[in-house]
């Protein structure tokens, strides 16, 4: 089994090409940001305490995200690894992580990082909320934290993972085709 992350802030395509990407290396796409949503959508008692910290663009408790993520490996069969898309946030769940995967005779193979200018950022979220309506993406403020929460307690995960040999920085600006050709080429040489 290979296990991959995608990586890098909000906006910068994690989401759009974590599907893709699982679906041409039949990965299993985890997406953290989705299941919360789904528990919103749900109206579960977990839904209902999350929305309010996801609306103001902080994260969630590390323990919710990672039993999340423990349930869907522990009930997954048939794929060829997983796609791990905004998830890890904080240095403490990349632990986690990798502990989890380590236990069940796994690694973390691959830490593919989307660098993508802060302008185009906000402009592909403000876009996004026009469909949406995703509370997080409507706010100009909400977003510039999701960037300053990314840059404070995310992005220190980029070193921890440069230290293991597993970073693989890709560049994040350009149409979607051409970004997720960049991608596959990366992932394909681990298989
Ligand atoms: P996420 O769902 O992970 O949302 P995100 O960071 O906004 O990225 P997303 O993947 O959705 O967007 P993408 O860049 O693909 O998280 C939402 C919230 O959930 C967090 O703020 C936090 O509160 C909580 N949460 C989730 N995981 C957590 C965790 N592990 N720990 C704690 N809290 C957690 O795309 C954005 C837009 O850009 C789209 O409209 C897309 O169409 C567009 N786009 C993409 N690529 C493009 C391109 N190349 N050109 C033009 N537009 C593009």
């Amino acid at each position: 089994m290979l296990n991959f992350l995608i990586f890098g802030p909000p906006g910068s395509g994690k989401g759009t090409q974590g599907v893709r990407l699982a679906g041409k290396f039949n990965l299993l796409h985890l997406s953290t940001g989705d299941m919360l949503r789904a528990e919103i959508a749900a109206g579960t008692e977990l839904g209902k305490k999350m929305s309010l910290i996801m609306s103001k663009g902080e994260l969630v408790p590390d323990e919710v995200v990672i039993e999340m993520i423990a349930n869907k490996i522990d009930g997954s069969s048939g794929c060829a690894g997983f796609l791990f898309d905004g998830f890890p946030r904080t240095v403490a769940q990349t632990a986690a992580l990798e502990d989890m995967l380590n236990k069940r005779g796994m690694k973390i193979d691959s830490m593919l990082v989307l660098d993508v200018d802060h302008d185009e950022l906000v402009k592909r979220l403000i876009l996004r909320a026009q469909d949406s309506g995703r509370p997080d993406d409507s706010d100009p403020a909400v977003i510039e934290n999701r960037i300053d929460v990314y840059k404070s307690k995310t992005e220190p995960i980029i070193a921890y993972c440069r230290e293991r040999g597993i970073y693989e920085p890709v560049n994040g600006m350009g149409g979607i085709e051409e970004i997720f050709e960049r991608l596959a080429v990366l992932m394909q040489k681990h298989f």
